[in-house]
C-alpha cells in the first residue's frame, strides 16, 4: 500500500492520541462488563439493593448522555471527586470515570476510526479511482427519480404554530430551509460527482441561499433569543469547524480546500458581531437599519475598495491561504482563493438579515391577507406569482444565461434574484407551505458533513490540498453499481459525523457552565500542543524511535 504525501506532526498527534484513546475506550468497556457481572452472580443477596440502585443512576447518566445533556453535571455522584479534573482522573485510568465516559471514549474512538477510513480512501492506493463523466440524461433521471421517490415516501404536512401570532403554519419554516437545504445540497453534490459544468452558475445561487440562510437564520436566532454567550459562541464554532479541522490535521489539507466551512464561519461571525456589539439598542428600529448600514460599509471597504482586502486578510493567509498543487492550474496569489470565493456573496448575508427584521411583519401581512374574500385573495396571489415569474424569468434569460466569467461578475448584485423568487412561490399558498419533502429536509441536516466527506470518501483528491478530480471505485467498470456502493456508505457516514459531532459538542462545551467549558478549552490546548510537540519530535529526530 503506497502512502501519497509526507508525514506531518498532525498526523502523528492525531494517531498517538486516538490509539491512547481508542485502547482507554477498549479498557472501560471491560471494566463495565465485568462491573456489571459481578451483581449477577450474588442476585439474591441484600447487598444487591445498593448494586441495583447504582445500576439505575448509571442508567440515567448514559440516556441524559444520548440525549446529549451534559456528562458531568449529570451524575450527582461523579461531582464528589471532582476536585480533581478530568484529564487527572483520564492519565490515572481512575476506573469510575473511565465507565462514567464510556461512551464519549466510544464517540471519540469512532471518530478516529472513520478518519482513518478517509485516509484510506483518499491517501493510499488501497482503493482503485475512475474518471467522472458527464451525461445530462443521465444526471436529470437521477435527480428526478430521487424527488419522486421522497415525494412518494417522504410527503409530510406540517402544522406547527407560528411563534409570533400562534396561528398559521411558519413561512419559511426550518422544515423548509431544511428542505431547501437538501434539494441544492443534493444537485451541489452531484455537480461534483458528475463533472457537470453546464450547471456551475446554478451552484453558485446554490451556495449564495446557503449563505442567505446564514444571515436569516442566525439573526432570526440573536434578536430573539438575545444569546451572545461565550457557550453558545463557542458551540457555534463547533459546530462549523470540528469536522474541518480534524480533516485538515489528518489529510494534512489546507482549510481553503473546504472553503464553505471559512465563508460561513466568516459570516457568522459577522452576523454575530453585527447584533453582538451594542447589543442593548437592538429592540431600537433606527439601530438596526444602522447596524445593516454599517455592515454594507465594511463589505463596500473590504471588498470594493482596491488593495483593502489584502491588507486586512493578509495577516491571516496562514489560515486562508491556498494554492492548488495542480502545475496545469494557473498559479494565483494565496489569497486568491478567498477572495473569490468569499467576494462572490459578500452581500447575501447582510439580505438574509434584512428578511429576518421584516420577517414577523410580512408574516403578519399574509395573515392578513388570509383572512380577505377569496376573489381579492386569489388576485393578490396571482400578481404575486405574476410579477416572482417574470422576475425570475428576465434574470434567467440575462443573467443566468450568461458565461461562468461574465455571470460571476454580476453573482454579488443579483443572486437575491432567484433566492428572492424562490421564497415567494415556495409560499405562495397555506398548504404549500405546509408541506414538505422529509428525506431532502433530512439530507439539508447533515450539509456540512456531506460537503467535507464528498472531497475523500466519494470523490477523491489524492494528494494534500489537492482538488477532487478523480472518483472513488470499489467497483471497477460498474460506474452505476460503484456509484451506489459508494453514496450509501458515504451517506450513512456522513450522517454518523453529524452525530458524534453533536455528542462530542454537548461533552466538551456545556451549555450552562462556563467555568467548565473555559476549564475544557484549556485542556483541549494544552493537550493537543503537547502531542504535537512529541510528535514533533519524533518525526525531527527519528533516531529517538530506535
Ligand atoms: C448560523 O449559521 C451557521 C452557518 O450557516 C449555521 O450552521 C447555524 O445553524 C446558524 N445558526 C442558527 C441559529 O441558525
Ligand atoms: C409572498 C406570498 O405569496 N406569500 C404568501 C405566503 O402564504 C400565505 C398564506 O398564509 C399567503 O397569504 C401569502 O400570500
Amino acid at each position: 500500500m503506497m502512502i501519497t504525501g509526507p508525514i506531518t506532526p498532525g498526523q502523528v498527534s492525531f494517531l498517538i492520541g486516538i490509539i491512547t484513546v481508542f485502547t482507554t475506550w477498549i479498557y472501560s468497556e471491560f471494566l463495565e462488563r465485568r462491573k456489571n457481572l459481578v451483581p449477577s452472580k450474588v442476585r439474591n443477596s441484600d447487598v444487591n439493593l445498593v448494586d441495583l440502585g447504582d445500576t439505575t443512576v448509571k442508567e440515567d447518566d448514559r440516556a441524559l448522555l444520548l440525549e446529549g445533556g451534559g456528562l458531568e453535571s449529570a451524575s450527582p455522584r461523579a461531582q464528589s471527586p471532582s476536585a480533581t479534573s478530568p484529564i487527572f482522573r483520564f492519565l490515572t485510568m481512575d476506573e469510575s470515570f473511565l465507565i462514567e465516559n464510556r461512551l464519549v471514549l466510544r464517540a471519540i474512538s469512532e471518530i478516529g476510526v472513520l478518519l482513518a477510513y478517509y485516509f484510506l480512501c483518499d491517501r493510499t492506493d488501497f482503493f482503485g479511482s475512475s474518471k467522472k463523466s458527464y451525461n445530462r440524461d443521465l444526471f436529470l433521471f437521477l435527480y428526478f427519480l430521487l424527488i419522486i421517490v421522497s415525494a412518494i415516501t417522504s410527503f409530510k404536512v406540517h402544522n406547527d404554530k407560528s411563534p409570533f401570532s400562534g396561528k398559521s403554519i411558519l413561512y419559511l419554516n426550518r422544515h423548509q430551509t431544511e428542505e431547501w437545504k437538501g434539494w441544492m445540497q443534493v444537485l451541489f453534490l452531484m455537480y461534483h460527482y458528475f463533472a457537470a459544468m453546464e450547471i456551475y452558475n446554478a451552484i453558485r445561487v446554490f451556495i449564495a441561499a446557503y449563505v442567505w440562510m446564514t444571515g436569516f437564520g442566525n439573526f432570526s436566532y440573536y434578536y430573539i433569543r438575545k444569546d451572545f454567550s461565550l457557550a453558545r459562541f463557542a458551540q457555534m464554532m463547533w459546530r462549523l469547524n470540528f469536522l474541518v479541522l480534524f480533516c485538515c490535521i489528518v489529510l494534512n489539507n489546507n482549510y481553503m480546500l473546504y472553503y464553505i466551512c471559512p465563508m460561513h464561519t466568516l459570516f457568522t461571525l459577522m452576523v454575530y458581531g453585527a447584533l453582538g456589539i451594542l447589543n442593548k439598542y437592538n429592540e431600537v428600529g433606527i439601530a438596526i437599519s444602522m447596524k445593516i448600514i454599517v455592515c454594507f460599509v465594511v463589505v463596500i471597504l473590504i471588498w470594493e475598495v482596491p488593495g483593502v482586502f489584502d491588507v486586512v486578510w493578509s495577516p491571516f493567509t496562514f489560515l486562508l491561504g491556498y494554492a492548488d498543487p495542480d502545475p496545469s492550474k494557473p498559479q494565483y496569489p494565496l489569497l486568491h482563493e478567498w477572495h473569490f470565493r468569499s467576494g462572490l456573496d459578500r452581500y447575501i448575508w447582510i439580505i438574509g438579515m434584512i428578511y429576518a427584521y421584516y420577517h414577523p411583519t410580512v408574516e403578519r401581512l399574509m395573515e392578513k391577507l388570509e383572512e380577505v374574500e377569496t376573489m381579492r385573495r386569489i388576485s393578490i396571489k396571482s400578481v404575486v406569482i405574476f410579477v416572482s415569474v417574470s422576475l425570475g424569468y428576465f434574470w434567467y434569460e440575462h443573467i443566468y444565461k450568461l458565461d461562468k466569467i461574465t455571470y460571476n461578475k454580476y453573482h454579488p448584485y443579483t443572486s437575491w434574484i432567484p433566492i428572492t423568487v424562490y421564497i415567494c412561490l415556495r409560499n405562495v399558498t397555506q398548504s404549500m407551505r405546509s408541506y414538505s419533502l422529509t428525506l431532502f429536509a433530512w439530507l439539508g441536516k447533515i450539509t456540512l458533513e456531506t460537503y467535507i466527506s464528498q472531497i475523500h470518501i466519494w470523490l477523491r483528491s489524492g494528494i494534500p490540498d489537492g482538488q477532487p478530480k478523480l472518483l472513488l471505485s470499489f467497483i471497477p467498470d460498474y460506474p452505476m453499481l460503484n456509484f451506489m456502493l459508494t453514496t450509501s456508505i458515504y451517506v450513512a457516514i456522513s450522517y454518523r459525523l453529524f452525530e458524534l459531532t453533536n455528542t462530542l459538542k454537548n461533552v466538551f462545551l456545556p451549555s450552562k457552565d462556563d467555568k467548565r467549558l473555559t476549564r475544557n478549552l484549556i485542556t483541549g490546548l494544552m493537550v493537543s500542543s503537547f502531542l504535537y510537540s512529541l510528535s514533533f519530535i519524533f518525526l525531527k529526530f527519528p533516531q529517538i524511535w530506535v
